[in-house]
């Protein structure tokens, strides 16, 4: 293999051990160290500084929690890994041999490590050799990731370092509830205001982050694009455009000048439902601050028309002067674990490592070499995340499903119809630490090992690699992913392909990554240690180099784009893809509460987690309760025209009469969501579809 890195000399063991890791859930990573099964936050990660959430606190529970799998499961019965491994890979190749190589299909994380996630892209396209491969960042933080590849030619969350956020004097935060999905971030914007920083946030919800702003935008789901164009047609009526930045920097500010001078304020507050008056207030803010961000979440981003959505945020940000400075930009605030690294090593159905397009010629060259192969032989492009999913088991689609660190049955749009594609598998092969909703269903379960028992790679919502060592022996039992991969290649005759050990692993995705746009060739285990994480891109130098910085701030010179400059993108708004009328005449909209992560398959097992948030609730205004007849702690039942579920009434003053809101952490949110695409990034319209909103009297929790 030609792997040539001028990398120091290991002076690790080949696997980091030792107490200092970062947390398993969330995109922020926090700090920690795991000993004894107690949990202490880190102070020397900038993230979290000391500081860890509930779910943080709580997350060695599962460790030694008797929900735990030790066993491989072969149709629900225990089976030792030879026979579990043996009857996998058996039913690939005969599947594969009956209907081709895009009959086996692979689904990852953005959960899974960096490590992880490259050695599973390499194996869908080298031991497969299936085109059909995507993962659940597409349901993320996709949209984020398509508009800042298009204005600025690089997509890294957070272009800057997560302390910047503390030096800003103003800051947008659209479709956002980090108090909620992760607290230690609100330090951040603590700081921001302790300075005199003003904070503006734009939610349906008065969410606790929205109680800390200064203003708070409470726009209607589905409109947050028309709130960006009017913010922009206010910004630039009122001189607040940076014309010298604008020319120096960027493209395309005159046809989105023209583009905006249609949506004038009060059209937009007619679409939006957000006073002009508070408009203004916002623009002032954000354009009178010497240094300012906007930042988008789920909230903005998990729309049909959210690549859209997040351009014309970055349009604003843009004309404002703010993205490439110290203490401005725009930023997203992804994600899961390793959000960021899961989208730049190849388990993308379009990706190769280092953030290579996979119809890339010289990408593909590069790549095949690294790994040993003829680039004709690597697959094209496959289906986007739900697109997969809804092909599963039907004609011409792929007949077996291997899956790594996702429960779409839980988490996918309109998660009946998944469930139901899930269950005309020829073969479900899924890899996880517990019983989740989508193993429950599976042929085969592959019992594997957990954050704390394992080494590798995160990087963070800044685009910081971090290091995770290995803080506990794992169970008896248990096999990590990378054995698991190796296992499946060695019985389908590329065993020597796939190393088990991390850092391997990670040498090979260093090679595989050079010269790419997420370049982590100058990264090494070692640096990580000692610098507390390095930014990509990260070139080697080469021998006698002095070793590449890392890089905190990509865009402070020059954006990533042929000319250098970052583009401004005319987009229109559009409504929401199913809008309210009299049969669904409520907008629903989705999202997390504080204890509960994702498809709450890891905390719905922690007790402290489902104390705290026992059960799925449905959250409506007093005005829409008292016209329905429901009070606080009734059930009611929300029918879309997906499916109908039910859940406990909240009643709040605290979010828009026209709406209701459920978390997706339980079965129930999904089975009512929309899965419309947005047409690039391939995002479904989780943040908003019609429903109707019932009170519930026979007690029947999903119906
Ligand atoms: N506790 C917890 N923390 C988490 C996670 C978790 O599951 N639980 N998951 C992690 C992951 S993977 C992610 S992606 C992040 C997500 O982090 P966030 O984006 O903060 O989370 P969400 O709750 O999905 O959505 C944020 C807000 O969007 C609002 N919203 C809904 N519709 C709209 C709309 O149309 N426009 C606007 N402007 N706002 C809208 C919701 O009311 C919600 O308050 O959290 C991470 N952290
Ligand atoms: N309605 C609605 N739906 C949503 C969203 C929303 O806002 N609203 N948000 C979407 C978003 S942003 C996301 S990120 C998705 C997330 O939803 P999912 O993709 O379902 O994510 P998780 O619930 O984290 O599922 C991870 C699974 O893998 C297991 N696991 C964790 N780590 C590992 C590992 O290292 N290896 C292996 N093999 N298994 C592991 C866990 O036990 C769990 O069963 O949900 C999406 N769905
Ligand atoms: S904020 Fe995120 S990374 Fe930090 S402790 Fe909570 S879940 Fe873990
Ligand atoms: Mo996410």
């Amino acid at each position: 293999m030609p792997i040539s890195l001028s990398a120091p000399a290991p002076v690790m063991s080949q696997v980091p051990v030792g107490s200092a890791t970062h947390c398993p859930y969330c995109a922020l990573q926090c700090g920690m160290h795991v000993a004894g099964g107690e949990i202490t936050p880190r102070e020397d990660v900038p993230a979290n500084a000391g500081a860890l959430c509930q779910k943080g606190w709580t997350a060695a529970e599962l460790l030694s929690s008797p929900e735990r799998l030790t066993t491989p499961l072969l149709h629900g019965r225990p089976v030792p890994w030879d026979e579990a491994l043996d009857y996998a890979a058996a039913r690939i190749r005969a599947l594969q041999a009956e209907h081709g190589p895009d009959a086996v299909a692979v689904f990852g994380g953005g959960g899974l490590t960096n490590e992880k996630a490259y050695l599973l892209g390499k194996f869908a396209r080298v031991a497969l050799r299936t085109s059909q491969v995507d993962y659940n960042g597409r349901f993320c933080m996709s949209s984020a990731a398509a508009a800042a590849n298009r204005a600025f030619g690089m997509d890294r969350g957070l272009p800057f370092p997560i302390t910047d956020i503390g030096r800003a004097d103003a800051v947008l935060l659209a479709g956002g509830n980090v108090a909620e999905t992760m607290p230690p971030f609100v330090r951040h914007l603590s700081a921001m205001r302790a300075r005199g920083g003003r904070l503006v946030v734009a939610d349906p919800r008065l969410t606790p982050t929205a109680r800390l702003a200064d203003l708070h935008l409470q726009v209607t789901p589905g409109t947050d694009l028309a709130l960006a164009l009017g913010l922009l047609h206010i910004a630039i009526a009122e001189g607040h455009a940076d014309l010298g930045y604008l020319a120096a920097r960027t493209t395309g500010f005159e046809q989105v000048r023209t583009s905006v001078s249609a949506w004038w304020p009060e059209r937009v507050e007619r679409i939006t439902g957000v006073p002009v008056a508070q408009m203004r207030e916002a623009v002032r803010i954000l354009g009178e601050a010497p240094r300012a961000m906007v930042l988008t979440g789920r909230g903005a981003e998990q729309h049909a028309k959210g690549t859209d959505t997040v351009t014309a945020f970055i349009n604003l940000a843009l004309t404002l002067g703010l993205p490439g400075g110290e203490g401005s930009g725009y930023g997203c605030v992804t994600g899961q674990g390793n959000g960021q690294g899961g989208r730049e090593h190849g388990q993308k159905a379009d990706q190769l490592p280092g953030y290579r397009r996979i119809d890339d010629p010289a990408a593909r060259e590069h790549v095949a070499a690294v790994w040993g192969v003829d680039p004709g032989d690597l697959p094209g492009p496959g289906r986007s995340a739900y697109e997969l999913l809804d092909a599963l088991g039907t004609p011409g689609g792929p007949r077996a499903l291997l899956l790594f660190g996702s429960n779409p049955a839980v988490s996918a749009p309109d998660a009946g119809r998944i469930a139901r594609r899930l269950a005309g598998l020829d073969l479900l092969v899924v890899s996880d630490f517990v019983l989740s909703e989508t193993a429950a269903a599976a042929d085969v379960v592959l019992p594997t090992t957990q954050w704390a028992e394992e080494a590798g790679t995160m990087t963070n919502l800044e685009g910081r690699v971090l290091l995770r060592r290995q803080a506990a022996a794992p169970p008896p039992g248990a096999r990590s992913d990378l054995e698991i991969l190796r296992g499946l290649a060695e019985r389908l005759g590329w065993g020597d392909r796939f190393p088990a050990d991390p850092r391997t692993v990670f040498d090979e995705l260093r090679a595989a990554s050079a010269g790419g746009l997420a370049d982590y060739s100058g990264i090494t285990y070692e640096r990580i240690a000692a610098e507390t994480g390095v930014f990509w891109p990260c070139p080697d130098t080469g021998p006698g180099g002095a070793p590449h910085p890392g890089t905190p701030r990509p865009f402070l010179d020059r954006f990533p784009t042929p000319d250098g400059r970052a583009r401004l993108v005319p987009v229109e708004h559009r409504p929401a893809a199913e809008d309210v009328d009299e049969e669904f005449p409520v907008y629903l909209t989705t999202g997390r509460v504080l204890a509960h992560y994702q498809s709450g398959a890891q905390t719905r097992r922690i007790r402290p987690l489902t104390e705290a948030s026992p059960e799925v609730f449905v959250e409506l205004h007093p005005d829409l309760a008292e016209r329905l007849g429901v009070g606080p702690g009734d059930l009611v039942r929300v029918r879309s025209r997906r499916g109908s579920a039910v859940g406990t009434a909240r009643v709040s003053a605290s979010i828009r009469p026209d709406t209701v809101f459920m978390p997706f952490h339980w079965e129930g949110a999904n089975l009512l969501t929309n899965p419309a695409l947005d047409p690039t990034s391939r995002m479904p319209e989780f943040k908003v579809c019609a429903a109707a909103v019932e009170r519930c009297d026979d007690g029947e929790r999903v119906a």
